[in-house]
């Protein structure tokens, strides 16, 4: 009888496993700016009903040569984020933001405990020690989101094949609402303008500057 029902089981699994799952599809997104440029740093949100929600694990917002690394991190909400510090001067890194208010007070190497986002918006980082130091976090409400890459694009493996809401978010955007709606059946490549205004990331001054 046991045996029975741990062959039933058995087999069940192997299904789920080896099943290719259906309606869903690869996508690619590439973002440009309103000149027509690869937009970098740009978060891409697929708001789906079905799409399940994943362990993505702790992620990594560090301090590496006095600068957030990266600039914009997307995380769906109740995630956990650690923010390990690579420099040999301390940091102080806090954040105001209604998503989540923090802070995690002067120290070097790794902070006791990872910071938990459970809240869907946006949190703003900066650092008490060095003014110029700014970063990004994304709490998406969504498993479905990720930043684009030096050449303004992302691709998502898998997304569910029907009509998706699909976000996009930058620092710098100058429009509020940059909500798309894309109607199934789905192209594998979609592209998108957001306008931006020109300014340049964060860096550390050149010398003799809290190092
Ligand atoms: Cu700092």
């Amino acid at each position: 009888m046991c045996t029975r029902i741990c062959w039933l089981v058995f087999i069940l699994v192997m299904q789920c496993v080896t099943t290719p799952k259906a309606h869903s599809q690869s996508l690619s997104i590439q973002i440009y700016d309103q000149g027509n440029r690869p937009l970098a740093d740009a978060v891409v949100e697929i708001i789906s009903p079905t799409a399940a929600i994943v362990n993505s694990g702790i992620q990594h917002v560090a301090q590496e040569q006095l600068t957030f690394v990266p600039f914009v991190t997307a995380t769906p909400k109740g995630s956990l984020i650690d923010f390990p510090n690579r420099d040999k001067t301390r940091h102080h890194v806090y954040s105001f933001s209604s998503a989540k208010t923090f802070e995690i007070e002067l120290y070097t190497g790794k902070p006791e405990e990872p910071v938990l986002f459970d809240e869907p918006g946006i949190v703003v980082l900066g650092c008490n020690i060095h003014d110029y130091m700014l970063a990004y976090i994304y709490v998406g409400e969504s498993p479905l989101l990720l930043v684009t890459d030096e050449n303004g694009k992302v691709y998502f493996p898998e997304v569910p094949q029907e009509t998706l809401r699909i976000k996009l978010w930058h620092p710098w955007q100058l429009e509020q609402q940059t909500e798309q709606v894309v109607s199934a059946p789905l192209k594998t490549e979609l592209s998108f303008t957001l306008a931006v205004a020109a300014k340049e990331k964060p860096r550390p001054p050149k010398r003799g500057f809290g190092s």
